[in-house]
């Protein structure tokens, strides 16, 4: 990307130059080892390649221009924020930068240490101002998922404007959605005022359309990864899902239907990516924000094959569409409660719905073992991942857990533990 082209708009925006050009220089290195030296990628990875590059640049001035035609940019960190209703309302959502160990330090001066790197990064992008996406959004949306967001979300007001919706915590009871209802029609409430755009249900049903598009094309991937060989790396993969929470909706859906074209002609003439009997894996555990590549790709430079993330930056995104049985906005509004109780994050208690999911991923892509991904300090993932390793075991595959953080310190550690994961997944084959 040529920055300097971008500064009059980043000054605008109140972006810290300086250290934002360092956090460019870091990200463009990182991202060139790590995917432009992936062998035999499909073309039309070419497009994924270009957004990356244009991430903080064509991205935020695309935004920046819809601002100025009137538009509402809506942040976001969390699936449990109904997109559906930001698009209804004529705004843009857009998820905010947390998936970095570059703003830690920033955050460390204020909050405590022993938060989630998750957490701590997205504050930290607040408070050293490097992260264009907060800097363009009008409002931020928080949620009461797990404790350390809710209570940083606390101090996050204080920077920028920030609407807390609540969670019910059993989402799959009577009550649990009653409430969740109540929770949407007032951030519809929220949004309208916000935005001046009333949300009728003409609008709720076209932005539902939409959104359900996009989760189609990113499951029509998914299930195009199970395929042997599988057409596409990990890498690849995760990337395509962690650029689905900023790009342009429309533009995205038809640009992962692209390469899904691609992708079938791959499978059809038996083409794949990965190496012959590769260990076939699922990664299972917390969202990895862009830019956190570093599961897949030490997995996938051992030689293992990531085929699904049961994760939100995977397959708790897109597995579920919203499928309304009725015209009304009441209606509308009862369709977005039903898809997103559905969402197995960890924060719920009981959860079973996650453990089912991870049962029928691991038959749909034949995997052969589970990398759980937990992020540090994030309890509710951490304490889960006793379920989940005996659901694995029942399934009689080996599991692994990574607890780790942003930070690059432990990759050599990482890398022994999978290489021998991969080897007892060898072993077992022979
Ligand atoms: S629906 S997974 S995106 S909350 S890793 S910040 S839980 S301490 S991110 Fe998540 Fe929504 Fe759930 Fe998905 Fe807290 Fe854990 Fe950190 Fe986390």
């Amino acid at each position: 990307m040529m920055a300097e082209k971008y500064y009059p708009m980043w000054k605008t925006l109140g972006i810290d130059i300086e250290k934002h050009n360092q956090l460019l220089n870091i990200l463009t290195q990182y991202y060139t080892s790590v995917y432009l030296s992936q062998k035999n990628r499909p073309k039309k990875m070419d497009y994924f390649d270009f957004v990356v590059s244009e991430i903080h640049g064509l991205r935020i001035q695309e935004l920046e221009e819809s601002r100025r035609a009137g538009k509402k940019v809506v942040g976001a960190f969390c699936l449990y924020a109904p997109e559906e209703l930001a698009y209804a309302a004529d705004a843009t959502m857009v998820g905010l930068c947390g998936g970095a160990d570059f703003s830690i330090p920033d955050a460390d001066a204020v909050l405590p240490r022993t938060l989630c790197p998750l957490i701590k990064s997205f504050y930290g992008f607040r408070l050293n101002r490097t992260c264009p996406y907060f800097q363009s959004s009008d409002l931020v949306v928080g949620e009461t998922t797990c404790d350390g967001k809710k209570k940083v979300y606390e101090l996050l007001n204080e920077l920028i404007p920030t609407y807390v919706l609540e969670i019910p915590h059993k989402p799959d009871t009577k009550q649990g959605k009653d409430f969740w209802f109540k929770e949407l029609e007032a951030f519809k409430a929220e949004l309208e005022k916000l935005t001046g755009n009333k949300i009728t249900a003409d609008k709720l049903k076209a932005s539902i359309e939409l959104v359900n598009n996009k989760r189609k094309a990113l499951k029509r991937l998914s299930d195009l990864r199970a395929k042997s060989p599988t057409p596409i790396s990990g890498l690849d993969a995760l990337l395509i899902m962690q650029i689905s929470f900023n790009d342009d909706v429309k533009r995205f859906t038809a640009k992962v239907n692209e390469l899904c074209d691609e992708l079938e002609e791959r499978v059809s003439k038996g083409e794949g990516v990965a190496i012959k009997d590769a260990p076939k894996l699922m990664i299972s555990g917390c969202p990895m924000a862009i830019p956190n590549w570093k599961l897949h790709s030490i997995a996938e430079n051992l030689g293992a094959s990531v085929l699904v993330e049961e994760s939100c930056v995977g397959t708790r995104y897109f597995t579920d569409l919203v499928e309304p049985k009725g015209e009304s906005v009441d209606d509308l509004l009862w369709a977005i409660v039903e898809k997103y109780s559905k969402i197995p994050c960890a924060c719920f208690t009981p959860n079973d719905a996650r453990i089912e999911r991870v049962t029928e991923l691991a038959k749909q892509f034949n995997v052969e073992g589970v990398i759980y991904y937990t992020l540090q300090n994030c309890h509710d993932y951490n304490v889960e991942a006793i379920k989940v390793d005996r659901t694995v075991k029942v399934l009689g595959l080996p599991m692994l857990k990574i607890e780790t953080d942003y930070a690059m310190g432990d990759s050599e550690q990482i890398k022994t533990r999978v290489e021998a994961f991969l080897e007892i997944i060898r072993e077992k084959k022979q």
